[in-house]
Protein backbone atom coordinates (compact mmCIF):
# COMPACT_ATOMS: atom_id res chain seq x y z
CA UNK A 1 0.00 0.00 0.00
CA UNK A 2 1.26 3.34 -0.52
CA UNK A 3 0.73 6.58 1.73
CA UNK A 4 -2.61 7.85 0.17
CA UNK A 5 -3.86 3.79 0.45
CA UNK A 6 -2.56 3.31 4.12
CA UNK A 7 -4.35 6.83 5.07
CA UNK A 8 -8.08 6.83 3.37
CA UNK A 9 -8.04 3.17 4.89
CA UNK A 10 -7.49 4.99 8.56
CA UNK A 11 -9.88 7.83 7.66
CA UNK A 12 -12.31 5.22 6.65
CA UNK A 13 -12.17 3.32 10.48
CA UNK A 14 -12.58 6.97 12.07
CA UNK A 15 -15.85 7.53 10.23
CA UNK A 16 -17.30 4.12 10.72
CA UNK A 17 -16.61 4.83 14.38
CA UNK A 18 -18.81 7.79 14.31
CA UNK A 19 -16.28 10.49 15.02
CA UNK A 20 -16.03 12.17 11.76
CA UNK A 21 -19.39 13.24 10.78
CA UNK A 22 -20.47 15.06 7.61
CA UNK A 23 -17.00 17.10 7.41
CA UNK A 24 -15.85 16.79 10.51
CA UNK A 25 -12.33 16.06 11.48
CA UNK A 26 -8.93 16.94 9.47
CA UNK A 27 -5.64 15.00 8.94
CA UNK A 28 -2.14 15.94 8.09
CA UNK A 29 0.87 13.52 7.26
CA UNK A 30 4.64 14.21 6.54
CA UNK A 31 5.74 12.04 3.71
CA UNK A 32 9.12 10.75 3.15
CA UNK A 33 10.85 12.59 -0.14
CA UNK A 34 11.83 9.50 -1.49
CA UNK A 35 7.74 8.08 -1.22
CA UNK A 36 7.16 11.71 -2.90
CA UNK A 37 9.28 10.77 -5.32
CA UNK A 38 7.59 6.93 -5.94
CA UNK A 39 4.58 8.05 -6.39
CA UNK A 40 4.63 11.24 -8.56
CA UNK A 41 6.20 11.54 -11.96
CA UNK A 42 7.24 14.80 -11.54
CA UNK A 43 7.03 17.73 -9.18
CA UNK A 44 5.01 20.66 -10.32
CA UNK A 45 3.29 23.33 -8.11
CA UNK A 46 -0.17 23.42 -8.65
CA UNK A 47 -1.86 26.11 -6.57
CA UNK A 48 -0.25 28.01 -3.03
CA UNK A 49 -1.72 29.02 0.14
CA UNK A 50 -0.40 31.56 2.39
CA UNK A 51 -0.06 31.74 6.12
CA UNK A 52 0.79 34.30 8.79
CA UNK A 53 3.06 32.32 10.78
CA UNK A 54 6.49 31.06 10.62
CA UNK A 55 6.68 27.62 9.18
CA UNK A 56 10.75 27.67 8.73
CA UNK A 57 11.67 24.78 10.41
CA UNK A 58 9.35 22.18 8.26
CA UNK A 59 10.50 24.37 4.44
CA UNK A 60 11.02 21.51 1.94
CA UNK A 61 8.75 18.87 4.34
CA UNK A 62 6.06 17.70 2.26
CA UNK A 63 2.42 16.68 4.07
CA UNK A 64 -0.44 14.88 2.63
CA UNK A 65 -3.56 16.88 4.11
CA UNK A 66 -7.79 16.48 4.01
CA UNK A 67 -9.46 18.94 1.89
CA UNK A 68 -11.42 21.79 3.67
CA UNK A 69 -15.23 20.77 3.65
CA UNK A 70 -14.65 17.11 2.53
CA UNK A 71 -15.98 14.35 4.21
CA UNK A 72 -13.86 11.32 5.65
CA UNK A 73 -17.01 9.29 4.36
CA UNK A 74 -15.90 9.86 0.37
CA UNK A 75 -11.98 9.69 0.77
CA UNK A 76 -11.68 5.71 -0.23
CA UNK A 77 -13.79 5.93 -2.83
CA UNK A 78 -11.98 9.16 -3.91
CA UNK A 79 -8.72 10.48 -2.56
CA UNK A 80 -7.91 12.45 -5.62
CA UNK A 81 -10.56 14.81 -4.56
CA UNK A 82 -10.36 14.86 -1.09
CA UNK A 83 -6.98 15.10 -0.03
CA UNK A 84 -3.63 17.08 -1.31
CA UNK A 85 -0.53 16.26 -1.26
CA UNK A 86 1.52 19.73 -0.61
CA UNK A 87 5.15 20.95 -0.37
CA UNK A 88 6.20 23.16 2.57
CA UNK A 89 7.85 26.31 -0.10
CA UNK A 90 8.98 28.65 1.88
CA UNK A 91 8.05 30.20 5.44
CA UNK A 92 4.83 31.31 4.82
CA UNK A 93 3.91 29.47 1.69
CA UNK A 94 2.45 25.93 0.98
CA UNK A 95 1.95 24.48 -2.86
CA UNK A 96 -0.04 21.67 -4.11
CA UNK A 97 1.74 19.48 -5.66
CA UNK A 98 -1.47 16.37 -6.19
CA UNK A 99 -4.76 16.11 -5.22
CA UNK A 100 -7.98 18.59 -4.36
CA UNK A 101 -8.74 17.96 -8.00
CA UNK A 102 -12.22 19.97 -7.76
CA UNK A 103 -9.91 22.94 -7.02
CA UNK A 104 -10.63 22.37 -3.26
CA UNK A 105 -7.79 23.78 -0.81
CA UNK A 106 -6.54 22.43 2.55
CA UNK A 107 -7.98 22.22 5.56
CA UNK A 108 -9.28 25.38 7.13
CA UNK A 109 -7.78 23.65 10.57
CA UNK A 110 -3.95 23.58 8.65
CA UNK A 111 -2.33 26.92 10.44
CA UNK A 112 -3.21 24.34 13.73
CA UNK A 113 -2.39 21.05 12.04
CA UNK A 114 1.03 22.71 10.94
CA UNK A 115 1.72 24.54 14.14
CA UNK A 116 1.15 21.23 15.63
CA UNK A 117 4.00 19.58 13.35
CA UNK A 118 6.23 22.23 14.21
CA UNK A 119 6.18 22.13 17.69
CA UNK A 120 6.16 18.18 18.58
CA UNK A 121 9.07 17.51 15.57
CA UNK A 122 11.00 19.50 18.46
CA UNK A 123 10.24 16.94 20.92
CA UNK A 124 10.60 13.87 18.79
CA UNK A 125 12.29 14.03 15.34
CA UNK A 126 10.29 10.55 14.31
CA UNK A 127 6.84 12.56 14.39
CA UNK A 128 4.55 12.29 11.53
CA UNK A 129 1.13 12.59 11.96
CA UNK A 130 -1.44 14.80 13.53
CA UNK A 131 -5.09 14.06 13.34
CA UNK A 132 -8.03 16.04 14.72
CA UNK A 133 -11.45 14.15 15.10
CA UNK A 134 -14.63 14.49 17.31
CA UNK A 135 -14.95 11.49 19.35
CA UNK A 136 -18.13 11.48 20.86
CA UNK A 137 -17.41 10.60 24.77
CA UNK A 138 -14.30 12.91 24.77
CA UNK A 139 -17.01 15.22 23.71
CA UNK A 140 -19.39 14.47 26.26
CA UNK A 141 -16.64 13.97 29.16
CA UNK A 142 -15.94 17.94 28.47
CA UNK A 143 -19.70 18.45 28.90
CA UNK A 144 -19.38 17.26 32.59
CA UNK A 145 -15.43 17.13 33.65
CA UNK A 146 -13.76 19.78 35.32
CA UNK A 147 -10.71 21.18 32.64
CA UNK A 148 -7.89 20.42 34.73
CA UNK A 149 -5.65 18.44 33.16
CA UNK A 150 -4.05 16.56 36.28
CA UNK A 151 -7.97 15.68 37.02
CA UNK A 152 -8.51 14.63 33.56
CA UNK A 153 -5.30 12.47 33.50
CA UNK A 154 -6.09 10.71 36.55
CA UNK A 155 -10.01 10.04 35.71
CA UNK A 156 -9.02 8.65 32.19
CA UNK A 157 -6.23 6.65 33.85
CA UNK A 158 -8.31 4.73 36.20
CA UNK A 159 -11.16 3.96 33.57
CA UNK A 160 -8.75 1.13 32.36
CA UNK A 161 -5.37 -0.71 32.62
CA UNK A 162 -4.42 0.23 29.46
CA UNK A 163 -4.88 4.09 29.54
CA UNK A 164 -1.69 5.08 31.54
CA UNK A 165 0.36 2.82 29.47
CA UNK A 166 -1.04 4.22 26.35
CA UNK A 167 -0.66 8.30 27.53
CA UNK A 168 1.40 8.30 30.57
CA UNK A 169 2.07 12.54 30.00
CA UNK A 170 -1.52 12.82 30.78
CA UNK A 171 -4.08 14.93 28.08
CA UNK A 172 -3.87 18.68 27.11
CA UNK A 173 -7.34 20.14 27.87
CA UNK A 174 -8.22 23.81 26.46
CA UNK A 175 -11.65 25.00 26.83
CA UNK A 176 -14.29 26.12 24.10
CA UNK A 177 -12.44 28.09 21.68
CA UNK A 178 -13.45 29.54 18.10
CA UNK A 179 -11.81 26.62 15.25
CA UNK A 180 -10.43 27.32 12.05
CA UNK A 181 -8.34 30.03 13.74
CA UNK A 182 -4.53 31.14 14.15
CA UNK A 183 -5.53 31.56 18.03
CA UNK A 184 -7.12 28.13 18.63
CA UNK A 185 -3.76 27.00 16.72
CA UNK A 186 -1.01 28.55 18.87
CA UNK A 187 -3.38 27.29 21.98
CA UNK A 188 -2.90 23.95 20.64
CA UNK A 189 0.71 23.89 19.82
CA UNK A 190 2.17 24.98 22.92
CA UNK A 191 -0.35 22.00 24.35
CA UNK A 192 1.70 19.52 22.27
CA UNK A 193 5.18 20.65 23.92
CA UNK A 194 4.52 18.12 26.57
CA UNK A 195 1.24 16.30 25.34
CA UNK A 196 0.40 13.83 22.22
CA UNK A 197 -3.18 14.98 22.72
CA UNK A 198 -5.29 17.64 23.34
CA UNK A 199 -9.21 17.99 23.98
CA UNK A 200 -10.71 20.69 22.00
CA UNK A 201 -14.33 21.17 24.64
CA UNK A 202 -17.04 20.54 23.30
CA UNK A 203 -15.73 19.58 20.57
CA UNK A 204 -12.57 16.89 19.85
CA UNK A 205 -9.45 15.72 20.12
CA UNK A 206 -6.24 16.93 18.37
CA UNK A 207 -3.83 13.80 18.24
CA UNK A 208 -0.37 13.48 16.87
CA UNK A 209 2.13 10.81 16.91
CA UNK A 210 4.62 8.55 14.61
CA UNK A 211 2.80 6.77 12.13
CA UNK A 212 -1.11 5.86 11.69
CA UNK A 213 -1.79 2.72 13.77
CA UNK A 214 -0.03 5.12 16.73
CA UNK A 215 -2.10 7.80 16.73
CA UNK A 216 -5.29 5.45 15.82
CA UNK A 217 -4.53 3.56 18.88
CA UNK A 218 -4.37 6.56 20.97
CA UNK A 219 -7.14 8.22 20.25
CA UNK A 220 -9.08 4.44 20.19
CA UNK A 221 -7.76 4.45 23.88
CA UNK A 222 -8.53 7.97 25.25
CA UNK A 223 -12.09 7.41 24.03
CA UNK A 224 -12.77 4.16 24.98
CA UNK A 225 -11.41 5.52 28.24
CA UNK A 226 -13.71 8.97 28.03
CA UNK A 227 -16.66 6.41 26.74
CA UNK A 228 -15.97 3.86 30.63
CA UNK A 229 -16.21 7.23 32.36
CA UNK A 230 -19.28 8.03 30.70
CA UNK A 231 -20.62 5.02 31.50
CA UNK A 232 -20.28 4.96 35.40
CA UNK A 233 -20.08 8.62 36.31
CA UNK A 234 -22.91 8.91 38.80
CA UNK A 235 -23.07 5.77 39.62
CA UNK A 236 -21.78 3.87 42.85
CA UNK A 237 -18.25 2.53 42.83
CA UNK A 238 -16.74 -1.06 44.52
CA UNK A 239 -13.74 -1.16 43.12
CA UNK A 240 -11.37 0.81 41.42
CA UNK A 241 -7.62 1.27 39.98
CA UNK A 242 -6.02 2.54 42.88
CA UNK A 243 -2.86 5.68 42.63
CA UNK A 244 -1.10 2.42 44.22
CA UNK A 245 -1.98 0.54 40.89
CA UNK A 246 -1.07 3.00 38.45
CA UNK A 247 1.87 3.40 40.19
CA UNK A 248 2.55 -0.33 40.19
CA UNK A 249 1.65 -0.23 36.11
CA UNK A 250 4.04 2.79 35.26
CA UNK A 251 6.75 0.82 36.83
CA UNK A 252 6.35 -2.64 35.10
CA UNK A 253 5.73 -0.90 32.43
CA UNK A 254 8.56 1.37 32.44
CA UNK A 255 6.47 4.40 31.39
CA UNK A 256 7.51 7.87 32.73
CA UNK A 257 4.07 9.51 33.92
CA UNK A 258 3.07 12.84 34.83
CA UNK A 259 4.26 13.52 37.88
CA UNK A 260 2.00 16.05 40.52
CA UNK A 261 -1.33 13.85 39.33
CA UNK A 262 -1.06 10.79 41.27
CA UNK A 263 1.76 11.27 43.84
O1 LIG B 1 -13.13 20.32 9.27
O2 LIG B 1 -13.59 19.44 12.22
O3 LIG B 1 -12.64 21.65 13.28
C1 LIG B 1 -14.15 20.39 10.17
C2 LIG B 1 -13.65 20.44 11.55
C3 LIG B 1 -13.21 21.74 12.02
ZN1 LIG C 1 -13.43 19.69 14.29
Amino acid sequence: MNFVEETVSILEELYRHGWDERNGGNLSYIIEEKEVKDFLKEEKILRTYHYDFDMSSIVGKYFLITGTGKYFKNCKRDPETNLGLFKILDKNTIGLLWGLKDGGGPTSEAPTHLSCHIERLKVDPLHRLVIHCHPTNIICMSHVHPLDEASWARDLWKMQTESIVVFPEGIGVLPWMLCGGIKIGEATAKKMKEYRAAVWSQHGLFSTGRNLDEVYGLIETIEKAAEIYMKISGMKIYSEISNENLKELAEFFKVNYKKGVID
